[in-house]
């Protein structure tokens, strides 16, 4: 294919005369399949996605159009990626699900044996009524169905944990578009947990999954948090609404955001907001007036509270505040790989009584899973 379009290309200089040779390797693509449609329309697909960058770039006379560009990376789709990523949860994690096995598995299930395995479990930050409750839970079906291999023994705690992770509540996030109006997250937490970062990769796996997505940087207080935002971004194709004035108002840059995202008809809009948790009242005043602020041009469909899963019962005090604040409607737990204590999603999701939607697994862009409830309990029984 390539070697015709030389060929004729070759035979049109000659019969014109202009016998310049320089050109035609210079120029020609190093991806055949994307020739054929970029040849005809003239145009890269980071031509069709304009970022800052890019246009920066086009205003320059380069030799090729797409010479300079950046170019954009495709995130993978967020399907399956629980599953995939669960090593990383059970590598930090074989303490608390080995150890609740082993115990479980010990020939004399005394009343020393059960208090150790309330230990494990509060140590794992499940919390102290649903460990108690898991032991009576467990309690009760050893004695029903008495002495059992390892296999029943872990499909029993299978089922128990599974049961103690399970919520009434949908994990799904909303960020389908409706009305004719984009999706609106609101990321609320406090500075540390990983809101940004949370933000980011949430907008590249919705952009793998082909929605198209707006990034509101309305931590207006540090000039470092607005380019840590649109440098995820930017390697996506996500536009980052912001303003040029450090402390600028953190609702007016919601609001631009949120009118960004339907004049340019986004699939979602994300908005990262600041977490600093100076006083109550402080943090109300602003987060309520963010929503508010949104609320005037359409609804925020999720507030998703970011939530680090290494600080534990600290952590979740803290959490505690935002959601007397804001009406939370999902968790973001991250920072799970660094951590043993993975009880912590049964904890969080009892204490506000909000589903875990999304799992933040590492540092890398792609380590962020929808929250899977079997995939994550098979990690923290390891594998079978
Ligand atoms: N290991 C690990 N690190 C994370 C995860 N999520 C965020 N981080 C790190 O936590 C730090 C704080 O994140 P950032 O998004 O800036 O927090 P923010 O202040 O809430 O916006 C950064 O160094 C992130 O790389 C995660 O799931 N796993
Ligand atoms: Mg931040």
């Amino acid at each position: 294919m390539e070697y015709i379009i030389l060929i004729v290309v070759l035979a049109v200089l000659v019969v014109i005369g202009g016998v310049t040779f320089l050109r035609p390797r210079g120029t020609r693509r190093r991806d055949g399949g994307a020739d054929a449609g970029a040849g005809a329309s003239g145009g890269t697909i980071a031509e069709e996605r304009p970022s800052a960058a890019g246009r920066a770039t086009e205003t320059k006379a380069t030799v090729g159009p797409e010479a300079e560009k950046p170019s954009l990376e495709k995130p993978p789709p967020s399907a399956g990626r629980m599953v995939r990523l669960r090593a990383r949860l059970a590598r930090s994690q074989t303490g608390f699900g080995s150890a609740l096995l082993s115990l479980l598995s010990s020939g004399k299930l005394d009343d020393e044996t059960w208090d150790e395995i309330e230990d494990v479990l509060i140590t794992a930050d499940v919390g102290v009524t649903p460990a108690r409750q898991m032991v009576e839970d467990l309690k009760t079906k050893v004695k029903v169905e008495g002495a059992r291999t390892p296999a029943e023994v872990r499909a029993m705690l299978r089922a128990e944990l599974l049961s103690a992770v399970d919520t009434p509540a949908s994990r799904e996030l909303r960020t389908q578009r409706h009305e004719g109006r984009p999706a609106v997250v609101l990321v609320v937490g406090v500075n540390g947990t990983g809101k940004t970062t949370t933000c980011g990769k949430l907008a590249r796996s919705l952009i793998g999954d082909g929605q198209s997505v707006i990034l509101g940087a309305a931590d207006t207080f540090r000039a470092a948090a607005v380019e840590q935002l649109k440098t995820w971004g930017d390697r996506v194709g996500a536009e980052t609404v912001r303003s040029d004035t450090e402390g600028a108002d953190p609702a007016s840059v919601a609001f631009d955001a949120v009118s960004k995202g339907i004049e340019a008809e986004a699939d979602v809009v994300l908005i990262d907001t600041a977490g600093r948790l100076h006083t109550k009242t402080g943090l109300m005043d602003e987060l309520g007036k963010v929503k508010r602020v949104i609320e005037k041009r359409t609804a925020v469909d999720e507030v998703l509270l970011v939530l680090d899963a290494t600080t534990g019962q600290n952590g979740l005090r803290q959490a505690r505040v935002f959601a007397e604040v804001v009406d939370v409607t999902g968790i973001a737990l991250t920072k799970l790989d660094g951590t043993a204590k993975g009880g912590i999603v049964i904890a969080v999701q009892r204490e506000l009584g909000v589903p875990v939607k999304i799992a933040g697994l590492g540092e890398g862009p792609d380590d962020q899973a929808p929250f899977d409830p079997e995939a994550f309990v098979d990690a923290i029984l390891g594998d079978d």
